[in-house]
């Protein structure tokens, strides 16, 4: 069962991460569901770091800190130390420099950390851009993912209304746009597509690149987790090896997880 990270089938418990005592405030500007967000997200917890979040409004993007001129108004965008850092590839190569301790993202042998960064790659440029089509394909999937948004943000009633509709709007165009793109294919064809992919990536190993997690495994894993509260989620725990796997994971982000 994938939502018992310690059954049998998960196997090792790695050990909670010793942190320096004088951890310095970080601070993730997300949205709930966004999956670079959840990559992020995955990559704090298995560092075992404290984080606050805050969940930016879509529409006005208000609650973000003051960003460099001409970058992107995106999320996720990270807060430590008056120094802000944006997009999650770069934000967890920040994190594994800074934080060298507990699990290290990329590994020194040279092959592997070539492997580590293209499964990474992968995610943000294949899996990443299917997910939106399972969770925001549908109008009821459209809305349940706006609700699911505003039950774990702090916005005011208005803004939680503004977001509920509005997101449901902005969340299926964005979808609709994505399948276009890619052809007009069938979402769940697509992500079938990318899990044949990382399942055989994967093969028998417990991670992607061997015996210990990495970079490319905390993303994947993040990644699909924005998933994990909708049908999709079906697909991706119907696969023994995929779904042992996210739970070993699992185990990792659980074992070293600080919230703020
Ligand atoms: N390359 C960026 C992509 C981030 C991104 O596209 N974020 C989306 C949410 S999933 C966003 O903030 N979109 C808002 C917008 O485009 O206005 C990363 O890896 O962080």
């Amino acid at each position: 069962m994938i939502d018992s990270p310690r059954s049998a089938e998960v196997g090792r418990g790695p050990a909670a991460v010793a942190l320096p005592l004088e951890t310095p405030a970080l601070t993730l500007y997300q949205f709930e569901l966004c999956p670079y967000c959840h990559k992020v997200r995955a990559g704090l917890e298995a560092k075992g770091l404290a984080f606050t979040k805050v969940e930016v409004n879509p529409m006005s993007k208000r609650e973000l800190p003051p960003l460099s001129a001409g970058t992107p108004r995106k999320v996720p965008v990270l807060a430590i130390d008056g120094v802000v850092v944006q997009d999650s590839t770069a934000i967890l190569d920040f994190l594994d420099q800074r934080f060298p301790e507990g699990l290290r993202f990329l590994p020194t042998d040279p092959a592997k950390l070539a492997r580590t960064r293209e499964i990474e790659a992968w995610v943000d440029d294949d899996l990443i851009q299917v997910l939106p089509t399972v969770i925001y394909g549908k109008w009821g999937e459209a809305f349940k993912a706006a609700q699911v948004t505003a039950r774990t943000s702090n916005f005011g009633l208005l803004q939680n209304l503004m977001v509920r509709g509005g997101g449901s709007l902005i969340m299926h165009q964005v979808a609709k746009r994505i399948v276009k793109r890619r052809g007009g294919r069938d979402p769940r064809q697509m992500l079938e597509a990318e899990l044949d992919k990382f399942e055989s990536w994967l093969g028998d190993q417990p991670f992607v690149c061997g015996e210990e997690a990495t970079l490319g495994d905390v993303a994947a894993q993040g990644a699909f987790t924005c998933v994990k509260e909708f049908p999709a989620w079906q697909l991706v725990v119907a696969r023994p090896r995929i779904a042992a796997w996210y739970a070993r994971v699992q185990v990792i982000r659980e074992t070293n997880r600080r919230i703020a």
